[in-house]
């Protein structure tokens, strides 16, 4: 091997990022120490100008990709793919443990009962939000920890445990956002009602939103009533591949959509009437994006009509307060039965609203036939994650930004959900070089820059996911986070990406 003197610039430079690579993971692991040691190193010596000097990243950005001021860093989680710890302190049963036990629903039968064990770990947890520079945290509730049969007596054990989760977030300089629904249905709920199949499940949920918003709402003024209502229905309910495992027909999946989207405006309606005045209330769903084949206007146009109608049963309706034309023609007899009355509650105005975008539903094109758009079918060699419906498409985030702002004008949006499945292989020395993770985050921030540049109020991005964990039906094979989760000892090891993430983080830059 060649010295550093006689090596090319090239190797040089390699060298250089080597040597900085290996003091982020450095300082990554021993992040508490460095976080509660760093006032105290510079007092002593340092003047307060030089003290914000050292503070900035070693090279600001030079791009012109920055994001507004304020704009809010983040990662996200899901209480059933990160908490493990399933029969600790009164939690309750939910579909998903009944799922996950039921030999061949999980590729390798992997389950969610250890997970990350972030219920135990979540301090050290805290600690790696921290080191990756992100202001705010998004992480789910488990209801079944709460209300273990989904109604009835509180569990305070439960309840305790995110209380210290949210204090320690807030110690640490970090906004909780919280989800309340992130799939884990209390299994007593699908075992009395057919779960989302019956208007009690939706009740019932809005009266757990309210306790909620009660008890955290003097720390988190952020809430999510529902977590991918497209997916959890589809899947779940309709394609029977995600948990409970059913497959509806036509007319009785119609019905649980609308049960879900009902029980998202009852929970919005609970949170205002139990929580503290300053509560915002959102979702997070995955908005289906057209993006247009190209930028033109009449494509863009096109783009627009299909993403209103690719939400039609979900975003739409609730944006909207009303079902699109054609997507009750489409449904004909099967159509869901609703109220003018439900129809207001569900459409119950909204202070954010979250979208989850991972890849273009579909590229469009205008046309002059009854829709307006066409859709363009995805060639087959159309590049994938790891996960094989995560067709890539950066631009899918600019795009999904400007269409809901077009198309429903929220005050504020948040990318809820954005990430990338890869291999991730570990080397001998604790490395993972997930370069294709930060192709991905280069690609799809730039295009969310455009559209804050442009006006979009997109106001934090929340990679999915802070740590690998229980991806569903794919278990632990499928890795999106930006720390690596070495299953055998559950330790973390932080990916390149995470490096990358941190930087972005810090300059509020993509870099
Ligand atoms: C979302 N699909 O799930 C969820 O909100 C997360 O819990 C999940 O881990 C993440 O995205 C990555 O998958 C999806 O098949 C799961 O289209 C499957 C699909 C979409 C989203």
């Amino acid at each position: 091997m060649k010295d550093l003197k006689t090596a090319d610039n090239a190797e040089k430079k390699e060298y250089q990022q080597q040597s900085n690579r290996r003091d982020f993971v450095k300082s990554a692991g021993l992040a508490t120490l460095a976080v509660s040691a760093t006032p105290f190193l510079f007092s002593s010596c340092d003047t307060k100008a030089e003290t914000d000097k050292k503070d900035q990243p070693s090279s600001s950005p030079k791009n012109n990709l920055e994001f507004p001021k304020g704009f809010l860093w983040g990662t996200a989680t899901a209480s059933y793919q990160v908490e493990g710890a399933a029969n600790v302190d009164g939690r309750g049963m939910t579909i998903w443990d009944t799922f996950s036990h039921t030999p061949g629903k999980i590729a390798n039968n992997d389950t969610g009962d250890i997970a990350c064990d972030f219920y135990h770990k979540y301090k050290e947890d805290i600690q790696l939000i921290k080191s990756l520079n992100a202001k705010s945290y998004r992480f789910s509730i488990a209801w079944s920890r709460i209300f273990p049969d989904g109604t009835g007596t509180p569990n305070q054990k439960g309840l305790d445990f995110y209380n210290r989760m949210v204090d320690e977030l807030l110690a640490n300089g970090i906004e909780p956002f919280a989800t309340l629904y992130h799939w884990d249905l209390p299994q007593a709920l699908q075992d009395k009602y057919n779960g989302w199949q019956s208007k009690e499940t939706s009740k019932a949920f809005a009266d757990y939103a309210g306790y909620m918003s009660e008890k955290l709402s003097d720390r988190v003024k952020h809430f999510f009533t529902l977590n991918e209502l497209w997916t959890f229905i589809q899947l779940g309910y309709g394609d029977g591949v995600f948990a409970p495992g059913v497959k509806l027909p036509p007319a009785e999946l119609y019905q649980a959509r609308h049960h879900a989207v009902l029980a998202h405006g009852l929970a919005v309606q609970a949170i205002r009437a139990h929580g503290k005045t300053d509560t915002k209330v959102g979702l997070a769903e995955n908005v289906k994006v057209a993006v247009p084949y190209i930028e033109t206007a009449e494509h863009i146009k096109a783009a627009e009509i299909a993403t209103r109608e690719f939400n039609a049963g979900y975003m739409t309706v609730i944006m909207e307060g009303k079902y699109t034309d054609a997507f009750l023609k489409k449904a004909g007899a099967d159509a869901p039965k609703f109220t003018d009355e439900e129809l207001k509650i569900i459409s119950s105005l909204l202070d954010f609203v979250g979208i989850n975008i991972y890849n273009p539903e579909s590229y469009v094109k205008a046309s002059s036939n009854a829709d307006g758009y066409e859709k363009i079918p995805f060639a087959k060699s159309h590049p994938t994650s790891t996960s094989k419906w995560e067709l890539l498409g950066p631009e899918t985030l600019y795009w999904g930004a400007k269409h809901v702002q077009k198309l429903w004008n929220p005050k504020e949006i948040y990318i809820t959900e954005n990430g990338m499945s890869g291999t991730d292989e570990l080397t001998s020395d604790n490395q993972i070089y997930d370069t294709d993770r930060i192709l991905f985050l280069r690609g799809y921030l730039t295009q969310l820059q455009r559209a804050t540049a442009e006006g979009a109020p997109v106001k934090g991005y929340f990679y999915w996911s802070l740590v690998d964990n229980f991806e569903w039906a794919s278990g632990y094979g499928i890795r999106f986070g930006l720390y690596y989760m070495d299953y055998k000892n559950l330790k973390r090891f932080p990916k390149l990406s995470a490096e990358y993430f941190r930087a972005m983080a810090q300059a509020n830059s993509v870099l």
